[in-house]
């Protein structure tokens, strides 16, 4: 190669790896994005390519760092330079006041002000940078001594690899000619979610929660495995900093922005102790819909002077305190394991608890979803477990203490057949559920019928949930087909029924019993199979009869629905009870209309004008569980109506759509005034729309 070559591609690799530093930047750090991931891609390869060819340009501080170095056999290790301390812990707001005491005691003054951050639930590193690049990156360890995570450090795109340069000119000479950075490497909720699923398919251990998976990543002594894990860093410290001057936390933060570090937007500064204990509920309140998990909140004196005027102890500094959330974990012990038979007849096993207040909630079951899962975190009977619980979600057992097991433990056994009904249950192909397949049992009975009667099926105005369940708990219906007998007497005999309005039921029924195949199809409940799969079916067989002889292979053909919608269908009429169920409606007057195609605009609703969606323009936040339609499925169909479908709650919603066990984002939504629909009302807007 001719030196005037060698000057070319070497100019070549300073831009891209210019380049690639600003759009990694501009990505990870300000998440704002300036070229496609595939334009970033083509550039990286690129550059790998020359500094393959020229490995003299592959210096620390280049990009093609990110991708991983050769794996170590072992981690060596370093002293910090200044030991990583740790924080002394509040648990309540007197904690936080007798601390603010205590400082304005050694400061003689009470005119403090504090800088706020959220404490969140990773793995503490430090960074050190000389003449401005990476060169060591350390683990907390014990605060004295950490591991030596260099490589793996490098793969993580907000660690910045060359630090950038201030405003003001002087390029690189204005930069610290060493400086130690610290902060936390954390995986954010829905990477780790991401993440786990993929183990999961790949039947590896799944990681207990994003924490762990952090922690994991970091410790991999193959660098090409930590690059394709999500983690991220937010820094908020230093060690030893040479060159760099300011007089308060905030101004260290802000320093540590300049040069491209990536610092937490949940900071605040400047506030007084009142507003740091406001500031605590805040963030409480906002716990569960940041993008990551966080166990409390840091409280800085902001005042340099100040904090070395306090000084440190032996293991913390006086000028900090962690005021952490009531720990979401706990350990206690299952009981017994018993069986729940839901609406779709999926039986899921749920954990009797000894009651544990988590978080000041008291906990006494959490569900254990399916027997895989069982299997998979080997949970026992009698076994001590640690729960979680998190927000609005349902408390889960995260694994068994197996430290704990003394011997007597139960190995649990999901039933041969439902434990209400005692039909046989199926196990689906390819799905973790089992499931009771008897259309009439009572347990699934009263959630069916109100299924079966809702606006999308049947329509029976007038037939509300409370009357549904005293009609299944006097055992007046049986199942469906006993909707189409019920008499005006009857109904008038049930609590808060007038003559008036039990006729005006018996009059919905009998409007009722002309039925649309599609909505025929809707109200059955079957899994997996909302009003889009409903109209597929119809649009591809046309009557009741074809849909009932389809196999699984002709109706997983139809373009939109999946072998879980086909398996389903299937299954449903395979069951003799089911076909007799069917029969019986028909011969207490049901008539099922075949699908006629629409050739001239609307059928149903025929002469109405056309509306806009009343989705249309909105934001609206989907929380609960579904049970007609899956969350993508209902975002897929928002967004096609014109809504901007978010995750969490905030002033700028419109609507709320809260399905089975919504929580906190209900009762926020609540206190926000913001509209709240139930699925019932979703899936016929969505209709209507
Ligand atoms: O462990 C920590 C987490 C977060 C910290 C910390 C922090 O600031 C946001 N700050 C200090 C000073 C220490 N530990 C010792």
């Amino acid at each position: 190669m001719t030196d005037q070559n060698f000057n070319e591609i070497k100019q070549e690799a300073l831009l891209l790896q210019k380049q690639l530093a600003e759009h990694n930047y501009s990505y990870h750090v300000l998440d704002d994005p300036v070229i496609s991931d595939a334009e970033y891609d083509r550039m990286m390869k690129r550059l790998l390519e020359i500094e393959e060819q020229l490995p003299e340009l592959a210096t620390p501080d280049s990009p093609t760092r990110r991708v991983g170095a050769p794996p170590l056999t072992s981690f060596d290790t370093a002293d910090h330079s200044v030991p990583m301390q740790s924080l002394d812990n509040a648990f309540n707001d007197q904690d936080i006041i007798d601390f603010h005491n205590r400082v304005a005691k050694l400061l003689g003054t009470s005119e403090i002000r504090y800088t706020v951050e959220p404490k969140l639930d990773g793995v503490a590193v430090e960074l050190r940078y000389e003449q401005g690049i990476l060169t060591l990156a350390l683990t907390r360890g014990d605060g004295t001594t950490g591991e030596v995570i260099t490589d793996n450090a490098r793969t993580i795109n907000s660690v910045p690899l060359k630090l950038t340069p201030p405003p003001g000119g002087g390029g690189g000479k204005n930069l610290p000619g060493f400086l130690e950075v610290r902060g936390e490497v954390i995986i954010n909720s829905r990477d780790f979610e991401t993440l786990n699923k993929n183990r999961l398919e790949m039947d590896e251990p799944l990681f207990a929660n994003p924490r762990n998976a952090a922690a994991g990543s970091l410790r991999q002594l193959d660098s090409k495995v930590t690059a394709r894990r999500p983690l991220e860093i937010f820094t908020y410290g230093i060690g030893i900093a040479r060159g760099l001057g300011f007089d308060s936390h905030s101004g260290l933060l802000d320093t540590l922005k300049t040069l491209g570090f990536r610092i937490n937007p949940e900071i605040r500064t400047g506030l007084t102790v009142n507003e740091v204990l406001d500031r605590f509920k805040e963030l409480e309140a906002i716990r569960e819909n940041l993008p990551y998990e966080i166990d409390g909140m840091v409280i800085k004196v902001d005042d340099i002077a100040h904090q070395n005027a306090l000084g440190v102890k032996a293991k913390s500094p006086r000028w900090a305190i962690a005021y952490k959330f009531p720990a979401m974990e706990e350990t206690t012990v299952i009981n017994d394991i018993t069986v729940q038979v839901g609406r779709t007849g999926t039986l899921t096993p749920v954990a009797n608890l000894e009651p544990v207040s988590i978080g000041g909630v008291m906990v006494a079951r959490a569900s254990l979803h399916n027997m895989d899962e069982i299997q998979r975190k080997d949970i026992r009977i009698k076994d001590t477990v640690l729960v979680k619980r998190a927000g609005d979600v349902i408390p889960k057992v995260v694994k068994p203490v197996t430290a704990k097991r003394t011997g007597d433990e139960e190995v649990f056994v999901m039933p041969d057949s439902c434990p209400v009904c005692h039909s046989p249950v199926r196990r689906l192909e390819n799905e973790a559920a089992v499931k009771c397949i008897n259309a009439s049992c009572q347990a699934q009975l009263k959630q069916r019928i109100k299924h079966f009667v809702s606006k999308a099926g049947f329509d029976m105005d007038g037939l509300g949930a409370k009357l549904v369940d005293q009609l299944v708990d006097r055992e007046v219906i049986h199942s469906f087909a006993g909707l189409f007998t019920l008499d005006k007497d009857t109904l008038a005999a049930m609590d808060r029924m007038g003559d008036k309005s039990a006729g005006n039921v018996v009059r919905a029924i009998e409007t009722s019993k002309r039925v649309p195949l599609k909505r025929f199809l809707f109200a059955l409940g079957m899994d997996h199979t909302g009003d889009s799969a409903a109209l597929l079916l119809c649009e591809a067989f046309s009557t009741l009869e074809a849909v009932m002889a389809a196999t699984k292979t002709e109706i997983e053909a139809i373009d939109g629905i999946g072998p879980k919608t086909a398996a389903s269908v299937v299954m449903f009429f395979e069951n003799q009870e089911n076909r007799a169920m069917i029969e019986e409606m028909v011969r207490n007057g049901v008539i099922i209309e075949d699908h006629q195609a629409l050739v001239n605009g609307p059928g149903e609703g025929e002469g109405e004008e056309s509306q806009k969606s009343v989705f249309s323009g909105k934001t609206v936040v989907l929380t609960g569980s579904l049970t007609t339609m899956t969350r993508s499925e209902a975002k897929k169909r928002l967004q096609e109506q014109g809504a901007k479908v978010t995750g969490s709650v905030s002033k700028k919603t419109d609507i709320l759509v809260a399905g089975e066990s919504a929580g906190s984002k209900l009762t926020k939504a609540q206190s926000l005034g913001v509209t709240v629909m139930d699925e019932e009302e979703l899936t016929e807007q969505l209709n209507r729309g």
